[in-house]
C-alpha cells in the first residue's frame, strides 16, 4: 500500500474499507422523532386565480372588450389562436370552484375583478350586472367559509380607454374604478390588492410585446408606462381607502426579481439585498420607498420617467401588506464593480419546469420574504402566487403531477424557513386552483398550472395528485 498507511486510510474511509477489522458495532443512536416544519397558527392557506384567465363569458352581461380580448384575437399573438373563451367558464361555475377550495380545507381564495365588466367603456357608465356578479361570487365564498382576497387589476383593462397605459389618465381611471368597487365589496372583502405585477404588465406588454397590448416601446416611453403603473397603484390605494369600510387592508401583489446569495455569507447576503432593491427600482422599490433610486435615474438619464408633483408621495403611501408572486430567482455574488455585485448566468442546464422562464430556485422563497423584511419591514407579507407548469400523467384513476408536487414542496420548505425565523409571513396562495388560460401560451398542455385538471371541452375539474398533497399541507399546517 503506497504512501498511505492503513491507519490514515481508515481515518478517511472507515476501518472496514481500509481492510482493518472494526470492533463490535454498537449501533446508531435511535433517530429523533421527526420534527414537522410547521407554520404558525392562523396561517392563511389559499389558491389564486385571475379573471381573464378563468372566467370566460367575455361577451356576457354587458362586459366590454378588454386589451386581452383585442390582443388574443390578433392572429399570431397567442399559441393556437386561443382567447379568454372558454377559459374555465368560472363566470358560471364559481360555486363549484369554491367547493373545490372547501374540499382542500383552504380558507382563502384570491380572485381578480374584470374592470371591463364594471366599466365597459373604462369610465363613466357602471354596468350593474358586473357588480351583481361579483357580489354573488363573494357571498358564495363567504357562505362556504372562504375568505376573499381581491385584486382590482390583473392585466385586463377596458379596451376603450384611450392610449391604455401610455396615457397617464389610465392611472386615475383605475383609481376611480377601484374606489367604486371597494365601496361595493368592502363590507365583506377585507383584503384588497390594487394591482397584479406592475413589472410584468408594463414590461412584457409594452417593452417586450409578448403580452397585451403587444408594444415594443423605446426606453423613455416604456419608463413612462412603468411610472403610470406604479402611479395607478398609488392613486387606487388612496381611492380605496376613501371608500372602503374600516378594517379593510390594502396592498399590492408584485413579482419582484429576487436575488439569492449564491453562498450564504454576510457579504453575499448584503450584495443580494442591494441587488434586489436596485433590480426593482421602477416598481416595488418605488412603491415601498416613495422615490426612484438615484442609481435608476442616473442609468436611465434622459429616458427617466416624467414625474408629476405629488406622484411619489401617492406611490409610496404605506401599504397594509405586501403580496409577492414568487416563481423563480437569480443568483448573485459580491463583485468589485460599481454596483458591488454581479449575477451568475442562468445556464441551459439550470433545472426548469415546463415554462422556459420557470427556472427552479426554491431558495428565492426564503429570500423574497427576508429581503423584503430587511429592506422595508412591511407589517405583513403574503405569498400571493407560487406554482409550476408540469406535465400531467393521466391514468384511469388519477391525474399524477409529481413534478409539480416536488416544486411546490421545495418552495414551501423555504417559505417555512422564513416563517420559522420570525419574518412576518402571513399566508400562501398556490397558483393555481385549476388549469386556465396561460396568457400567450393559451391552453397548451405543457404549461397547465392547476392542482385541478380542467377538461376545456367539458369543463370537468379533476383533482390532481398535487391537490391531495396540498390538502395534507393545509390539514397539518406544515410542509409534508
Ligand atoms: C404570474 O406571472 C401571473 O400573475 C399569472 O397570471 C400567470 O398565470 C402566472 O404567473 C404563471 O405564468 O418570457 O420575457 O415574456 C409570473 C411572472 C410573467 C414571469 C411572464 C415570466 C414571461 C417573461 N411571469 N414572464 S418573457
Amino acid at each position: 500500500m503506497s504512501k498511505l498507511s492503513r491507519r490514515n486510510l481508515a481515518k478517511v474511509l472507515g476501518g472496514a474499507a481500509a481492510g482493518i477489522a472494526v470492533g463490535t458495532r454498537t449501533g446508531n443512536p435511535a433517530p429523533a422523532a421527526p420534527r414537522e416544519q410547521r407554520f404558525p397558527e392562523g396561517f392563511v392557506w389559499g389558491c389564486a386565480s385571475a379573471a381573464y384567465q378563468s372566467e370566460g363569458a367575455t361577451q356576457v352581461d354587458g362586459r366590454g372588450d378588454s386589451n386581452w380580448d383585442v390582443f388574443s384575437r390578433t392572429p399570431g399573438k397567442i399559441k393556437d389562436g386561443a382567447t379568454g373563451d372558454p377559459a374555465c367558464d368560472a363566470y358560471h361555475r364559481y360555486a363549484e370552484d369554491h367547493q373545490l377550495l372547501k374540499n382542500l380545507g383552504a380558507g382563502a381564495y384570491r380572485i381578480s375583478i374584470a374592470w371591463p365588466r364594471i366599466f365597459p367603456e373604462g369610465r363613466g357608465r357602471v354596468n350593474q350586472k358586473g357588480v351583481d356578479h361579483y357580489n354573488r361570487v363573494i357571498d358564495d365564498m363567504l357562505e362556504k367559509g372562504i375568505r376573499p382576497y381581491v385584486t382590482m387589476f390583473h392585466w385586463d383593462y377596458p379596451a376603450a380607454l384611450p392610449g391604455g397605459w401610455q396615457n397617464r389618465d389610465t392611472a386615475s381611471a383605475l383609481a376611480d374604478y377601484a374606489g367604486f368597487m371597494a365601496g361595493k365589496i368592502s363590507d365583506r372583502v377585507k383584503d384588497i390588492m390594487t394591482t397584479n405585477e406592475i413589472r410584468i404588465f408594463t414590461d412584457v406588454g409594452h417593452s417586450i410585446g409578448r403580452h397585451a397590448p403587444g408594444l415594443e416601446l423605446p426606453p423613455a416611453q416604456a419608463n413612462q408606462v412603468r411610472h403610470h403603473g406604479v402611479l395607478a397603484h398609488g392613486l387606487a390605494l388612496q381611492a380605496i381607502r376613501a371608500t372602503a369600510k374600516t378594517g379593510t387592508r390594502v396592498g399590492f401583489a408584485e413579482n419582484p426579481a429576487i436575488m439569492i446569495p449564491v453562498i450564504e455569507t454576510p457579504e453575499c447576503i448584503a450584495a443580494a439585498r442591494k441587488a434586489t432593491r436596485e433590480g426593482n427600482a421602477p416598481y416595488m422599490t418605488a412603491m415601498m420607498e416613495g422615490k426612484y433610486l438615484d442609481s435608476y435615474l442616473t442609468a436611465e438619464g434622459a429616458n427617466a420617467p416624467k414625474v408629476g408633483s405629488g406622484d411619489m408621495k401617492a406611490i409610496g403611501a404605506p401599504v397594509d401588506f405586501v403580496a409577492i408572486n414568487l416563481y423563480t430567482g437569480y443568483y448573485v455574488r459580491p463583485a468589485k464593480n460599481e454596483n458591488g455585485y454581479e449575477f451568475l448566468q442562468t445556464l441551459p442546464t439550470s433545472p426548469r419546469m415546463n415554462h422556459e422562464w420557470l427556472v427552479i430556485r426554491p431558495e428565492a422563497g426564503y429570500w423574497a420574504v427576508r429581503h423584503t423584511s430587511e429592506l422595508w419591514n412591511p407589517k405583513a407579507i403574503y405569498i400571493s402566487e407560487n406554482g409550476a407548469s408540469a406535465t400531467d400523467v393521466i391514468t384511469p384513476t388519477q391525474v399524477d403531477d409529481a413534478d409539480r408536487l416536488m416544486y411546490l414542496r421545495n418552495y414551501l420548505t423555504h417559505f417555512q424557513r422564513a416563517s420559522a425565523e420570525g419574518y412576518s409571513l402571513k399566508g400562501y396562495f398556490l397558483w393555481c386552483l385549476m388549469d386556465n388560460f396561460e396568457w400567450e401560451y393559451g391552453y397548451s398542455d405543457s404549461v397547465r398550472m392547476g392542482i385541478h385538471r380542467v377538461d376545456f371541452n367539458t369543463q370537468k375539474r379533476t383533482p390532481k395528485l398535487s391537490a391531495a398533497w396540498y390538502k395534507e399541507v393545509i390539514r397539518r399546517n406544515a410542509v409534508v
